[in-house]
Formats: C-alpha cells, sequence, structure tokens
C-alpha cells in the first residue's frame, strides 16, 4: 500500500459549497472516496446526511452521477444497477452504495445482507457517524455504550454497538475493510483496490460528527485519530479470509501494540459526559479484548 500523498487524484468530484455541517467527517471521507474511484462510478443514496450532501434536485455539488433510493432498499437499488451495467456489458463502471449507520447496521441489514449473500457486484461503504444524525441524533445500533443521544437523553445508550463487522464478515465476501477520514492515503488506498476486486465488498468508515458527537468542529481529524490510537477503531483489512493491519494500526501493533486510555477520548465529546465510570470500564475491556483478538489473528 502506498503511504505517499502524492499518487492521489487530483481531481475534485465534490464542488465547492455543500449542505455538510462545517467539518463533517463524512464530506472529508466522500472526498477521498470519489477521488479513488473516479468519474466511472454511480453512487446510491438512501435518505441520510449524505443525501443532504448532494443536494437538491435540479442542483448538486457533486459531479457523478447518483440514484437516491428508499431508506431499506440502498442494497436492493445498487444490485439491480450492477445487474443492468452487466447486462448492457458495461464492466468499467463501479457501483457504490453509500449509507449511513442507520441505513445499514438497522433498517438496511436485510437488503445489505442478500446482495452480500449473492456477492453481488458492488462496493458496499457504511459511514457510521454512529446516529440518525439527519433527523436529529436517534440513537441507533451503532450507537456506543455510554453515548447520550435524542431517544437516550437522561441514562445514555445501555446497549454495546452491534459488532457489524463480525456479521459482514460471516458472509465470506472477498474484501472487507475499515478506513477513517483522518487516514485519508490508507482510505484512499482501499477504495482503489476495492474498485478493482469483483463480488461484494464490504466498507465500515468510522465518521466523527460535531454536532452529533459534541466537539468543536476543528477536532474532526484528531477525533478520528483517537478512535484509532485508543484501539475502538481499527485499521485493517480482510481479503480472501485473510485479516492484516494497515496504516497507523499496523504500526500500533508493530510497535508493540500498547492503546492510549480510551478516556482520552470519550472526554472530548459531549455525548459521553453521562457515561459512567462503569460503562467506561467495559468498553475499555471490550477494546483491550478485540485489541487482543486481533494481534493474535495478524501473528497467525
Ligand atoms: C422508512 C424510513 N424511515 C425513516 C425515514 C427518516 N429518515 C431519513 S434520514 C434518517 C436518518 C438516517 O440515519 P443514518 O442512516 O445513520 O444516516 P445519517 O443521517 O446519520 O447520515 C431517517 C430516520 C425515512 N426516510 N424512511
Ligand atoms: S450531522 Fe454530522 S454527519 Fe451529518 S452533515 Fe452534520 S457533521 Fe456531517
Ligand atoms: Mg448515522
Amino acid at each position: 500500500m502506498s503511504e505517499t500523498i502524492f499518487k492521489v487524484n487530483e481531481k475534485e468530484y465534490i464542488l465547492p459549497g455543500n449542505r455538510a455541517c462545517q467539518g463533517c467527517g463524512l464530506s472529508l471521507a466522500y472526498r477521498y472516496i470519489l477521488k479513488a474511484l473516479r468519474e466511472n462510478t454511480i453512487v446510491g443514496i438512501p435518505p441520510s446526511c449524505l443525501c443532504v450532501l448532494h443536494g437538491l434536485y435540479p442542483t448538486t455539488s457533486v459531479t457523478v452521477p447518483a440514484l437516491n433510493t428508499t431508506f431499506a432498499g440502498n442494497a436492493a437499488s445498487a444490485a439491480g444497477m450492477a445487474a443492468g451495467l452487466r447486462a448492457l456489458n458495461k464492466t468499467d463502471i463501479t457501483v457504490l452504495a453509500l449509507s449511513g449507520d442507520g441505513g445499514t447496521y438497522d433498517i438496511g441489514i436485510q437488503s445489505l445482507s442478500g446482495a452480500a449473500e449473492r456477492n453481488t457486484d458492488f462496493i458496499f461503504a457504511c459511514y457510521d457517524n454512529e446516529a440518525y444524525m439527519n433527523t436529529g441524533t436517534q440513537r441507533s445500533g451503532a450507537t456506543p455504550l455510554g453515548a447520550l443521544t435524542s431517544t437516550t437523553p437522561i441514562l445514555t445508550k445501555q446497549d454495546p454497538k452491534k459488532d457489524f463487522l463480525k456479521i459482514m464478515e460471516a458472509h465470506h465476501i472477498p474484501y472487507l475493510a475499515t478506513v477513517s477520514p483522518a487516514y485519508p492515503i490508507d482510505l484512499y488506498d482501499k477504495f482503489v483496490k476495492a474498485k478493482k476486486i469483483r463480488g461484494t465488498r464490504y466498507i465500515q468508515i468510522d465518521t466523527p460528527c460535531p454536532p452529533g458527537w459534541g466537539y468543536p468542529t476543528k477536532d474532526t481529524v484528531r477525533i478520528g485519530q483517537l478512535a484509532v490510537e485508543t484501539g475502538l477503531f481499527i485499521l485493517f483489512e480482510i481479503e480472501d479470509g485473510r485479516f492484516r493491519f494497515t496504516g497507523r494500526s499496523k504500526t500500533m501493533a508493530e510497535r508493540g501494540g500498547k492503546l492510549l486510555p480510551l478516556v482520552g477520548y470519550v472526554e472530548r465529546q459531549s455525548r459521553f459526559r453521562k457515561m459512567s465510570m462503569e460503562q467506561l470500564g467495559t468498553l475499555q475491556a471490550w477494546v483491550n479484548g478485540r485489541w487482543e483478538e486481533c494481534l493474535k489473528r495478524a501473528e497467525g
């Protein structure tokens, strides 16, 4: 994988001025995704912040063709596009279904699972901002334990985040990866690679969100870095069943495997202001356990 910015496509596919919030992690990630996938790409968009970013017809801030789909059906619509392109023998066009965590972990899971089981020839990417942000920060299956949302306003979320990567891995798809806009070269390289692979490729994007997570807009990249440096979000890829660390997580694993304490991540976000010490301990134990599991997998 490249470690240099010099090979990143210089063309911009998101025009200046869109309706996402200042400091939006999705805008940053999407900019690099489109640079990696280039113009021969069609994007499927369910109701979400991505839909807002694209704008209202007849104006748009994005220069690739896009299809607005139903909330539950982004994977099904994208599978239809992939089948149509195959029937027309247009093999050089990439179909990207890009959904939020609500549109992936919750309402979109059945159409995604069906498409992955059929090894549909598309990239499904989930930008995970850990709540239903577009409609006012309601709790989703991706919201972490101990976070305040507008539907868990008093006691915080009492349930752990759904382990969606394990669910997707159980589909035995050819490519599965995690990325963060805080590490754009790693993100870029993985989308370039995914474009060349056939069948279902699933990519999970950790997506810091200033208003939903409660931190200053200038801190998006630092929050994304802290998610990786604490081990809460691990950068890796699984290709034909083989696990490997990438980017910053790879360096951390190679340099003794030390993680920063999780408290440095949660104390910077007001969504965790009512998190109990017990919840922090539970989350820290889960992070430590999964990191150990990954270190063992990388060895084997
Ligand atoms: C069937 C259906 N239920 C609810 C909605 C309302 N709705 C639109 S966007 C959205 C939130 C989407 O959350 P997520 O997928 O996490 O994306 P984000 O808004 O966080 O970008 C909801 C609930 C809808 N459009 N369709
Ligand atoms: S609410 Fe969050 S994800 Fe949505 S546009 Fe704003 S910063 Fe981006
Ligand atoms: Mg969301």
